[in-house]
């Protein structure tokens, strides 16, 4: 639908945006994601966004994972594939990872990095060289955008297509403007922010705003404040990845994204309750929301 600012989707356009999956498909024919993410005390984010990808069709993940938390991984995870990613020992990637990372993402068609990362400098050493020398694909979010509000022209320097999901928080960080600002005028922050970098800008909220450095502006209305809990963005994060991997343009993985992810919100919460339903509840919600739009 056509609104004074830009579109919403409705569940049959959002459905009608889905991708026929060939009967004759193989695991590769729906994608390749690599997600970094994860450091010591949140490897939980990692899991989400990895399996989140899973969960939205794409066919293969690898996840890469401080090497001291891999063990810790393979046991976590049982279908998504770990790499360990060099950390000297410390939970959190150092620099010496970049290889390790330009390894991962050889063969991957996209790379979703940035939740649970952690703060430390090295992070952004290894995120500084991989917009530079990689031309997939790339979901930005959390720790990784945080990172990246050092130096925001890194991400008109990225060769391929590059997809950012700030919340507000972030928003701040990477704009210099506060939190309320953003709040106040989200459409035209994002926007903004869109057009300055090339970059496609998901600003999340109640309503999700999503704007193509074109003009185009998606609002999104899925979902419910039970999604206001630990973890329910790095879901998201995995989602877009995973549409990505699949063929979808990064503009419409990420419009179709926010979608699948309110959706599965509103599932979870008929399910759980919006006061207790947790991000693990909106990610084993994702197929279900799928099968209801296909
Ligand atoms: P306040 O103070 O709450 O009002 P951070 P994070 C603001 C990982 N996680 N509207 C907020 O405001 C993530 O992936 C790991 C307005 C505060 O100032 C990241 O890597 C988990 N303001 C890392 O943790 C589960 C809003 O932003 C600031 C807003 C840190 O991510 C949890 C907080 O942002 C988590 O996902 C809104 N809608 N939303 C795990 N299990 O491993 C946020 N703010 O400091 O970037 O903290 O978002 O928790
Ligand atoms: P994050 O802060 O990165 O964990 O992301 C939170 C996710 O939950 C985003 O996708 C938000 O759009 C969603 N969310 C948070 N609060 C609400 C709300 N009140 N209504 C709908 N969605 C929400
Ligand atoms: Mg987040």
């Amino acid at each position: 639908a056509v609104g004074a600012q830009g579109f919403t989707l409705s569940e049959d356009e959002a459905a009608a945006m889905l991708r026929e999956r060939p009967a004759e498909g193989h695991k590769g024919t729906f994608g390749r994601v690599a997600v970094v993410a994860g450091s010591t005390g949140m490897t939980g984010a990692a899991c989400l966004a990895a399996m989140a990808a899973l969960r939205s069709g794409a066919g293969l993940v690898t996840l890469g994972i401080p090497t001291s938390l891999n063990d810790i991984l393979e046991n976590k995870l049982t279908e998504v594939m770990t790499r360990p990613l060099e950390d000297h020992g410390t939970g959190c990637l150092q620099e010496e990872a970049l290889d390790d990372v330009l390894d991962l993402v050889r063969d991957a068609d996209v790379l979703a990095i940035g939740p649970g990362l952690g703060k430390s400098g090295a992070v952004f050493e290894v995120l500084r060289n991989i917009l530079g020398r990689i031309d997939i694909s790339i979901v930005l979010d959390a720790d990784g955008l945080n990172h990246i509000s050092r130096d925001i022209s890194l991400l008109s320097k990225h060769a391929g297509p590059v997809v950012i999901t700030p919340h507000p928080g972030e928003m701040a960080r990477l704009t210099g403007l506060n939190v309320a600002q953003i709040v106040e005028s989200p459409v035209e922050v994002a926007q903004r922010f869109s057009q300055e970098t090339g970059v496609v800008v998901l600003l999340k909220g109640a309503t999700t705003v999503v704007c193509h450095p074109d003009g185009r502006v998606y609002f999104n209305t899925t979902g419910n404040s039970g999604m206001a809990t630990a973890g329910s963005g790095d879901v998201l994060t995995g989602i877009i990845a995973g549409f990505i991997a699949q063929g979808y343009e990064p503009f419409d993985a990420a419009v179709l994204g926010a979608f699948v992810h309110g959706y599965a919100g509103d599932l979870a919460a008929d399910a759980h309750g919006q006061a207790g339903m947790v991000a693990g509840d909106i990610l084993e919600a994702v197929p279900l929301a799928l099968k209801k739009m296909y």
